[in-house]
């Protein structure tokens, strides 16, 4: 049930669109109460207006700080309309309930950003004007709420197309946008306070997160750095336990983040391996056990795995301990540790061992930001997920069965390496990764000479990409780095596609012999 309007309060510091508006409200027979100064405005113009003091009875005192703080003005914003209890408490306290609220707030963002002293900040925030937006919002099954000026015209819509209401749905959005204004102001004056104390990890109230710790410092030492967890509470490295280990460092969680993240892309599959070192995966791997997966990770880069971050899909082992625990390792991760694998562990007094009670869901919704200058960018989370029934045949040849279980394990992969990101594959095990390179040619040579040099670290005579497959995050643009991936051995490729060039590709493709498939979805990661 939708009440019809017939009581609007209007308290806004920002009066644009304000006379129209309030000229349309009196004209469809509404009755306007209003703050000093907006009350002021309107019947400047000469339309009828009640002042909020003659409503509370009490003067607006303290330079306006209170004015509509009074159970006259809350008990007609919080009253629920379909509860009889909170209808009679109206009528006892003759209190006159509002179908419509419009607030904007007192100016501290555009105050603040124009230098204003302390004090001057200070008095600008508002107080009154939050409470009664976020009254009228929790109590959106009753009336609407207006925060911005853009939204008069669609509430006037709104009336004349529901006899003078304003529908649930309308009220909902304006609600939601309601606590998205607060939640921002009060993110404004947090870091306004954050930038005047100098405070180095300032409390991010706008993303919603709660401190976890202060951390020594950033990626580099003379940067300072917090670790905050999210409102929604998620399997993952914020909410992980450390079992062991000296105190985790900004770079330790962002890595730790790319390889548990990487691993989950294997839940409830064969045990996995990551080990990621700068955000990358440097050995991915597929075993009967952990401690195979293990070692045919390490091997596609033992150079690089020195130091690294290890995630696994199952609870870690006594065996995978075992091996682990040969070289140098910073933090593991995985989904439980057996007692066994924690007493190997516990040797090794500075290795973190993290432990989460469950894999990160790939395929969650979620966001993802950056900051830039001045500003940040929010993205959905990559969840794509590319299905065999997706792929695409375009060669000649079609691969094989056990190329198309390497091409799908390697593009995987592919998601979760910096671009330009060329992954080679070989029986449930990345032979060769390049990463974050400008050019795609770059990383596919790269990922050839990886291979190339851990075949030697074995001491086998071919490199490790021969009979291997290749996954690009995105298409290649011209032939050269397929024909390079070719060269270093690879039979099969699994890419995007959609270059201009496409045709060219594949025609390479053809003439090489090798088999290559479409995913029609790309993966970069910046
Ligand atoms: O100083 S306040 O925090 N105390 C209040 O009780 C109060 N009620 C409304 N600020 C308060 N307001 C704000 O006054 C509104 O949010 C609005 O921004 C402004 C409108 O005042 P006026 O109508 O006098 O221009």
């Amino acid at each position: 049930m939708s009440p019809p309007v017939r009581r609007a309060l209007l308290s806004v510091s920002d009066k644009t669109g304000l006379i129209d508006f309030a000229k349309a409200l009196s004209q469809r027979g509404i009755a306007l109460v209003s703050t000093g100064g907006t009350a002021k405005a309107l019947k400047a113009e000469g339309l009828a207006v009640t002042d909020v003091s003659s409503v509370t009875g009490f003067p607006e005192i303290m330079d306006g700080r209170v004015k509509t703080l009074h159970p006259k003005i809350h008990g007609g914003l919080l009253a629920d309309r379909g509860n009889s209890e909170h209808v009679k408490a109206l009528d006892v306290q003759a209190i006159e309930p509002f179908e419509l609220l419009v607030v904007n707030l007192y100016p501290f963002e555009a105050v603040t950003a124009k230098g204003a002293a302390w004090d001057k900040a200070i008095e600008n925030i508002d107080i009154g004007g939050p409470a009664m937006i976020r009254a009228a919002a929790k109590n959106h099954g009753s009336l609407a709420v207006i925060v911005d000026p853009s939204d008069y015209a669609s509430v006037l819509a709104e009336l004349d197309a529901h006899q003078g209401a304003v529908s649930e749905a309308a009220r909902r959005r304006f609600a939601a946008k309601a606590f998205a204004r607060t939640a921002s102001y009060d993110a404004a004056i947090s870091q306004y306070f954050a930038r005047e104390l100098k405070d180095d990890a300032p409390d991010y109230a706008a993303l919603g997160g709660r401190l976890i710790q202060k951390l020594r410092y950033g990626e580099n030492p003379h940067q300072s750095a917090a670790f905050y967890r999210s409102a929604e509470i998620r399997e993952g490295v914020a909410t992980a336990e450390q079992l062991q280990g000296k105190e985790l460092s900004y770079n330790n969680i962002n890595d730790t983040d790319a390889a548990f993240e990487c691993v989950a892309e294997f839940a409830g599959r064969d045990a996995a391996c990551v080990i990621v070192k700068h955000a990358n995966p440097c050995g991915v791997a597929q075993g009967a056990s952990l401690a195979e997966a293990y070692r045919k990770a390490l091997a596609c880069d033992p150079v690089s795995a020195f130091g690294g971050i290890i995630a696994f899909n199952r609870p870690i082992d006594a065996q995978a301990a075992e091996e682990i625990v040969k070289i140098f390792t910073e933090v593991i991760i995985a989904p439980g540790a057996s007692d066994e694998a924690r007493a190997i562990i516990a040797d090794k007094k500075n290795l973190r061992l993290l432990v989460t009670r469950g894999l990160p869901d790939p395929a969650r919704p979620g966001l993802s930001f950056k900051t830039v200058a001045g500003g940040f960018l929010l993205q959905s989370r990559d969840a794509g997920h590319v299905a065999v029934s997706d792929l695409k045949t375009v060669t000649k040849r079609a691969p094989t069965a056990a190329e198309l279980t390497d091409l799908q394990f390697a593009f995987t992969v592919a998601k979760h390496v910096k671009s330009n990101a060329i992954v080679y594959a070989k029986a449930g095990a990345t032979v060769g990764i390049g990463a974050g390179q400008m050019s795609r040619v770059d990383s596919t040579r790269i990922a050839a000479a990886k291979s190339a040099e851990a075949a030697k670290a074995l001491g086998l005579a071919e490199p490790l990409a021969k009979g291997a497959v290749v996954a690009s995050d995105a298409f290649f643009p011209f032939a050269d780095g397929l024909v390079t991936a070719a060269e270093a051995g690879v039979t099969a490729v699994i890419q995007p596609g959609g270059s201009m060039r496409d045709a060219e590709v594949i025609k390479a493709a053809d003439e090489l012999g090798l088999a290559m498939v479409f995913t029609g979805m790309r993966h970069f990661r910046h």
